[in-house]
């Protein structure tokens, strides 16, 4: 199949067909809509300057996978209830999925490092079983020192460097989908 469609956004019920889905999780902010179209070479996702734009689950189509662009999290402007909104949504998406689910990966902001919620995230998804890798965003934005910084606060996991702005990284998230891809029953 050619291309990437869009499927919808979910809330909490999600596509019943079975194929290996791949999550992008992170800070809101961190760049995942921007990655997500830069691994499709289409403009499906939402990009924002403003952070805490996405409010559901959405789903894309492509070859023959999913490509999931969830919320992101630790936007401070967000009141009480929204967190635990997306809290609720959060654990019921990965609880329901966690079986299709063939890799999360995780963003982090090249310059600001791992975050206390991105702790938090890495402890659920080791919780749930779930493999995932860490992908640095925005990496056009650091300067050597800072990223040596940031490389060595991840010391021990898998990490890919990409800048969704220099179009870095889709090479080798497109091999980790390939290799977790084929890894399925
Ligand atoms: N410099 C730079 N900015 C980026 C990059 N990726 C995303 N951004 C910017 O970061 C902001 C948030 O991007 P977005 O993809 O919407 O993040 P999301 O909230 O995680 O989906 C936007 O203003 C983007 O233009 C990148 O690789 N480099
Ligand atoms: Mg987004």
């Amino acid at each position: 199949m050619r291309g990437v469609k869009f499927l919808g956004s979910f809330e909490r019920e999600f596509p019943n067909e079975r194929r290996p889905e791949f999550v992008f999780v992170g800070r809101s902010n961190v760049g995942k809509s921007s990655l997500i179209n830069l691994i499709t070479g289409q403009k499906v996702a939402k990009v924002s300057k403003e952070p805490g734009r996405t409010r559901r689950i959405n789903y894309f189509l492509f070859k023959g996978v999913y490509l999931v662009d969830v919320p992101g999290y630790g936007f401070a402007k967000v009141s009480k209830e929204e967190r635990n909104r997306w809290k609720e949504m959060m654990e019921n998406y990965f609880y329901l999925r966690k079986d299709r689910i063939s890799c999360v990966f995780l963003l982090i902001d090249a310059k600001v490092g791992p975050t206390p919620l991105d702790e938090k995230m890495i402890e659920f998804l080791r919780y749930l079983g779930l493999n995932f890798v860490i992908l640095l965003t925005k990496v056009d934005k650091v300067k050597r020192r800072e990223l040596g910084e940031t490389l060595k606060r991840l010391k021990g996991f898998r990490v890919i460097l990409t800048s969704a702005r220099e179009g870095k990284g889709k090479g080798e998230i497109l091999k980790e989908m390939k290799l977790w891809e084929d890894s399925l029953p």
